[in-house]
């Protein structure tokens, strides 16, 4: 079963450097397993005639200062839509009304493309910043259209938020109009803070000065823990099932080990590794008056290591979880040469914190008019706001009565 992967905007384009060549390396440099690696290898690349691996992946931008730059002697990327119009401004209505019209027939005729070369797809799988103007603007377009000419596959969307200090004055608005814009296309929305992997390669990596490159292998690294092959389920499908409830459809992801060097490998350790990451969800609730007991709709843990867990060793976690619902899911295979792996997918409260700060932001820019006149330019007027507002306010609302 393949998935096909569509980055967008800078984000998307260097996250697509370390998802693939996290792949490569955990075909080609890990333990051999001839079922899995036949079935990662199809997933994810096409391999020519001429023996060259192609990622099935499109990669998407209006600026081309994040174009893949080195020729990568093991794979190479293909699909590139990627000209050079000047950006989008960190706009999201400059994004979705305007250079999407650029874009959008070359981005779906690359689906189309991407889906003959491919057996089965079962799903696409979106990677993009929700605060900049292409990802979220170009990727919200994209996100449409897939769903209007696709409408039997599964869309996966990743979706990176900003650091809450704050890196651009319009970030909430842009965010708050991506989240509105693709909830109801989604069938899942794993949803990235910077904030929460900044302080992962801080705490948990020792990383003194943390770079995009950093967090973003931890974004692949997380993402493949389920996506690359199980014995007993489809990463998409798993997913899905997680969102059943149409009005809570938000995914964090948290995982132990996070490199090699972490010590934790049996269960229990790497338990007790994922719940100290815990911390950063008090310290957030705490500082931003969100007074709410962690509660989960529904939770997937991904064990990865030749022996299977009994449930009774994972008992400590579903019951501190307070989840509704656990599903256990294993492959015996080791991923990234780690004895054992969690991972753990949770569809909980914990997304009201950086969901609250996105529309709290947005109505203090919004009650004074700050900024309207850049969206208004590009068809997003008062009323597109007030929908937008009215849809997040409504999941988040939906969060906090679980
Ligand atoms: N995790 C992560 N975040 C990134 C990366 N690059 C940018 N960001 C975040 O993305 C936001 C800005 O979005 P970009 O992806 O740069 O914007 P874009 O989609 O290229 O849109 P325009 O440049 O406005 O056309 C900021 O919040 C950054 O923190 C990256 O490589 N990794
Ligand atoms: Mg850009």
């Amino acid at each position: 079963m393949s998935v096909i992967t569509l980055l967008y905007g800078q984000c998307g384009n260097q996250i697509s450097e370390a998802f693939f060549s996290n792949i490569y390396d955990d075909i080609y440099n890990s333990k051999k397993d001839c079922d899995y690696n036949t079935q990662s290898l199809n997933k994810w690349f096409h391999l020519t005639k001429k023996n060259k691996l192609e990622p099935r992946a499109i990669l998407i931008d209006t600026e081309t200062k994040t174009a893949p730059k080195k020729k990568n002697a093991t794979y190479q990327f293909k699909n590139l839509v990627i000209k050079s119009c000047g950006g989008s401004a960190n706009n999201w209505a400059f994004g979705y009304s305007e250079q999407s019209k650029l874009l959008i027939s070359e981005v779906l005729e690359s689906t189309r493309k991407e889906l003959e070369k491919s057996d089965v797809v079962s799903s696409f799988l979106n990677v993009f910043s929700a605060s900049g103007g292409t990802g979220s603007g170009v990727g919200s377009c994209v996100t449409e259209c897939l769903k209007n000419e696709f409408s039997n596959k599964i869309i996966t969307n990743v979706v990176v938020l900003p650091y809450a200090s704050g890196e651009l004055v319009v970030q909430s608005y842009n965010s708050l109009l991506t989240l509105a814009k693709i909830y109801s296309i989604n069938d899942a929305i794993i949803v990235f803070e910077n904030d929460r992997l900044h302080y992962n390669c801080v705490n948990s990596l020792s990383i003194k000065d943390v770079t995009f490159d950093d967090i973003n292998n931890l974004i692949a690294r997380q993402l493949l823990s389920i996506y690359q092959p199980l014995n007993d389920a489809q990463a998409p499908e798993l997913l899905t099932k997680l969102c059943e409830d149409s009005s809570r459809k938000f995914l964090q992801i948290r995982s132990a080990p996070l490199s090699k060097m972490d010590c934790a490998s049996n269960w229990k350790s790497l338990l007790t590794s994922i719940s100290r990451q815990s911390r950063f969800d008090f310290q957030q609730k705490s500082l931003h008056g969100v007074h709410l007991k962690p509660k989960s709709l529904s939770t997937a843990m991904v064990c990865r290591g030749v022996h299977k867990p009994a449930e009774k060793e994972l008992k400590p976690f579903t019951d501190s979880n307070f989840s509704e619902t656990v599903n256990l899911y294993h492959q015996r295979r080791k991923i990234f040469n780690l004895e054992n792996s969690l991972t753990v997918v949770s569809n909980s409260n914990n997304v009201c914190v950086p969901i609250k700060l996105i529309l709290d932001d947005a109505q203090n820019l919004y009650k004074y008019g700050a900024y309207l006149h850049h969206y208004k330019k590009f068809g997003v007027d008062e009323a597109h706001f007030r929908n937008s507002f009215e849809i997040v306010g409504t999941v988040l609302g939906n969060y906090k009565s679980l």
